[in-house]
């Protein structure tokens, strides 16, 4: 197996309902294994014991009163306790960290979606993470509409697909501001466009990304 990157890489999938992010995800998974390249996969809300607790309350139980205000903090705490037990470790042994939503969905959701202050967002975020960003991230946009549809064939909503449209139009409209404000860590991807053509677009990304970064004892050489 090739020895880890020297310095880990963080790579976030952002986006709305249904977007294709868990398909995209385990296609990168798939050649990152394949190039034997060393790699972790989480999620938010998620990927410690604590997230898990917070994702039941603040997504599976949607007639639990949750302000828009708490509804950030408790997205927050999740993150808080993700990047300091599992990204940040992870980043520091050199492995690629993928990771399913990150701050970027504070900003669309909690901010453009339920209108919370872009400002306080960003201090509370800056807290919780220490500042980590992500080195790459991938929106896969897709109209609302089309995401919903295809996220309701899996059976009870939660929290955030019961929203109305309105809403997830300001989330998608927030995701595009945000990587219109930082075009060189977002990509755009067509969310409409088939699994296939998505994967081979997000790898040959990745690949370039990692062909960059030294792998090893200075050797800097592309996965296959
Ligand atoms: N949230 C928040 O508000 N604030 C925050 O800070 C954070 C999160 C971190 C997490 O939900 C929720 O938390 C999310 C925002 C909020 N909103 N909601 N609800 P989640 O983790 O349970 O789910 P999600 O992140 O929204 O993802 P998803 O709905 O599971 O969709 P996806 O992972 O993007 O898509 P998928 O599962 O890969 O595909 C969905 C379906 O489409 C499936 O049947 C696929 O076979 C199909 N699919 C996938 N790709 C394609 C293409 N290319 N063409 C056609 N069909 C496709």
């Amino acid at each position: 197996m090739n020895e880890p990157v020297s310095r880990g890489l963080f790579i976030t999938f952002e986006g709305p309902e249904g977007a294709g992010k868990t398909t995209q995800i385990a296609r990168l998974v798939e050649r990152l294994t394949g190039a034997e390249v060393a790699h972790i996969v989480t999620r938010e809300p998620g990927g410690t014991p604590l997230g898990t607790r917070i994702r039941q309350v603040v997504l599976l139980e949607p007639d639990l009163p949750v302000d828009p205000l708490p509804e950030f903090l408790l997205y927050s705490a999740s993150r808080a306790q993700l990047v300091g037990q599992i990204i940040r470790p992870a980043l520091a042994r050199g492995e690629v960290v993928v990771c399913d939503r990150y701050a970027d969905s504070s900003l669309a959701y909690q901010g453009a979606g339920r209108g919370l202050d872009a400002g306080l967002l960003a201090q509370i975020t800056h807290a919780a993470t220490g500042g980590l960003q992500p080195d790459l991230t991938f929106l896969l946009d897709l109209d609302p509409a089309v995401g919903l549809a295809r996220a309701a064939t899996r059976g009870e909503p939660d929290r955030l697909e019961r929203a109305d449209l309105s809403f997830h139009q300001r989330v998608r409209e927030g995701f595009l501001a945000l990587a219109h404000g930082e075009p060189a860590r977002f990509r755009v991807m067509d969310g409409t466009r088939s699994p296939d053509e998505l994967a081979e677009q997000i790898w040959s990304t990745v690949a370039e990304t990692l062909g960059t970064v030294q792998i090893g004892a200075g050797q800097a050489e592309a996965p296959a």
